[in-house]
């Protein structure tokens, strides 16, 4: 995957609370490309090692139960600068810090039902678009 891409995951919030087409739109209006896109449920093993990273956090078990706790929606996004302008596009983890106009202002509950993921790298990007997806499932 070239460094123009990120991946997200509309997560099992969002999906709750009827978010999915107001936040793809954003997506979509904020100038990104979807070039792989799948409603799915996570199992708990690939959301232990989706979150590996953060497996020594306080808020790890919640972590995962929550991420598998409904379905979610994993997208790869294609646009200049992809990374850094979907986390700004986003917001802050909190959505009483994020920024307005971003996608955790409006849709975001709190800091763990936080309705949207962006991958922090380039390299990470690649690693989680891959673990959502085969090649021939990215177009
Ligand atoms: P971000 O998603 O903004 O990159 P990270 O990487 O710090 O945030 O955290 C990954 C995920 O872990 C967050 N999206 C959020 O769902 C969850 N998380 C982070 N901090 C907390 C917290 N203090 N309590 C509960 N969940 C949290």
């Amino acid at each position: 995957m070239a460094t123009n891409r990120t991946f997200t995951m509309l997560k099992p919030d969002a999906i709750e609370n009827g978010y999915t087409g107001k936040i793809l739109d954003m997506i979509i209006a904020a100038g990104f490309e979807i070039k792989a896109m799948k409603l799915t449920r996570l199992t708990t093993e690939q959301a232990q090692e989706f979150y590996a990273v953060h497996s020594e956090r306080p808020f790890y078990g919640e972590l995962v139960e929550y991420m598998t706790s409904g379905p979610i929606i994993a997208a790869i996004l294609e646009k200049e600068n992809a990374v850094a302008d979907f986390r700004t596009l986003i917001g802050a983890t909190d959505p009483a810090e994020a920024a307005e106009g971003t996608i955790r202002k409006y849709y975001a509950e709190s800091k763990g039902r936080n309705a949207c993921h962006g991958s922090d790298s380039d390299e990470n990007a690649e690693i989680e678009g891959k673990f959502h997806f085969s090649a021939n499932e990215i177009m």
